[in-house]
């Protein structure tokens, strides 16, 4: 179907290619000529500039955990917030430039479903109520693509604590906004089943790597990143890191993702990072460190099987890495 072939992760690697290099070469040009604006596809770094004028930014930078280390670089801003996938703001990486349309004041987050407090909240107010800390994670994009970056926001646990899930919610499911006013992707792609939608075990929710993230690189979160709220699941493909939160409910049917229902037979709902299961088209062995002309061997879990491999003990069948 045409849909799916005009995804952009739907690109061979051989494909992704000529991006990787335009990346590369962009960055290069950039130092040399000392004006990366003039080559980043028009946006410089307005995304940046506009976090300055953040409500929140007066509460970055938040210390460090230093209990969550790399084994690579973290990856140059510069790079990470031009090279996106935010299907909301268009059909490939740069959409940089077309997010800034995202209103993300005020914003509110409902959370709802089989908990015994259900409430809407406040954005501001729930940062001023979070315990904040940094944290440097891997990102491994299902499309073979990698990434690290320094992370603000809390731990899940922490907000699904304060609604008090009852014993019937076994999955907590994340939506999106729902805006083609602003989002040129979902007023050109009406067809696609907006908003996008994401989901996990309330037992992986709790565990502790499962991250809302706030912030970026010490600064209120781009909004090409997914401002105001994100969530960051290091352990999974990209695709289960759900952006612009507006939803949260607990529930006790397993969810169906944006990818996964357009595409069941390729994205499915545990999505865990194992570089022996392949992707029904292409390898997932190795990944392309964005920003470099890097490709490592990927890392069974992203590297993050201590925390996470017990969650899958006793699954029998399921399919746990796609
Ligand atoms: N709402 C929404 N969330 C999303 C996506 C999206 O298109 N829409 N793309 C996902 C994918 S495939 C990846 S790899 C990451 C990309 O995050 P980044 O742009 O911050 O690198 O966001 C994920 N979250
Ligand atoms: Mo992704």
């Amino acid at each position: 179907m045409n849909i799916i072939k005009r995804k952009s992760w739907a690109l061979s690697e051989n494909e992704a290619t000529p991006e990787d290099v335009f990346l590369n070469r962009r960055q290069f040009m950039g130092g040399v000529a000392g004006g990366a604006v003039a080559l980043s596809g028009g946006l410089g770094f307005a995304g940046h500039a506009l976090a300055e004028g953040d409500p929140s930014a007066g509460l970055y930078p938040v210390e460090r955990n230093t209990a969550f280390t790399l084994d690579r670089d973290v990856t140059a801003e510069k790079v990470s917030s031009q090279y996106n996938n935010f299907y909301e703001f268009g059909f490939h990486k740069n959409i940089a430039s077309a997010a800034q349309a995202l209103p993300i004041r005020p914003w509110s987050i409902v959370v709802d479903g089989l908990v015994a407090k259900p409430q809407t909240i406040d954005i501001d107010a729930l940062l001023k109520e979070m315990p904040l800390e940094e944290r440097l994670y891997r990102h491994r994009c299902v499309e073979g693509w990698s990434m690290a970056v320094p992370w603000s926001g809390f731990q899940l646990s922490e907000l699904l604590k304060k609604v008090e899930p009852t014993a019937d919610a076994k999955y907590v499911r994340f939506e999106t906004f729902n805006n083609p006013e602003v989002a040129v992707g979902q007023e050109s792609q009406p067809f696609y089943p907006w908003p996008y939608i994401e989901g996990m075990t309330v037992e992986e929710a709790m565990n502790e790597l499962s991250f809302m993230v706030t912030g970026v690189y010490g600064k209120p979160l781009a909004k090409q990143f997914g401002a105001p709220l994100r969530l960051a699941l290091p352990w999974k493909y990209g695709f289960k890191s759900i952006k612009s939160i507006v939803r949260i409910s607990l529930v006790d049917e397993r969810p169906v993702g944006l990818w996964e229902q357009l595409q069941p037979s390729e994205y499915g709902f545990w999505a865990n990072v194992n570089p022996g299961v392949p992707h029904p088209r292409w390898s997932q062995a190795n990944e392309l460190l964005i920003g470099t002309r890097e490709r490592r061997a990927t890392l069974m879990f992203n590297g993050y099987g201590e925390q996470v491999a017990d969650l899958y003990k006793n699954l029998g069948d399921e399919k746990l890495f796609m």
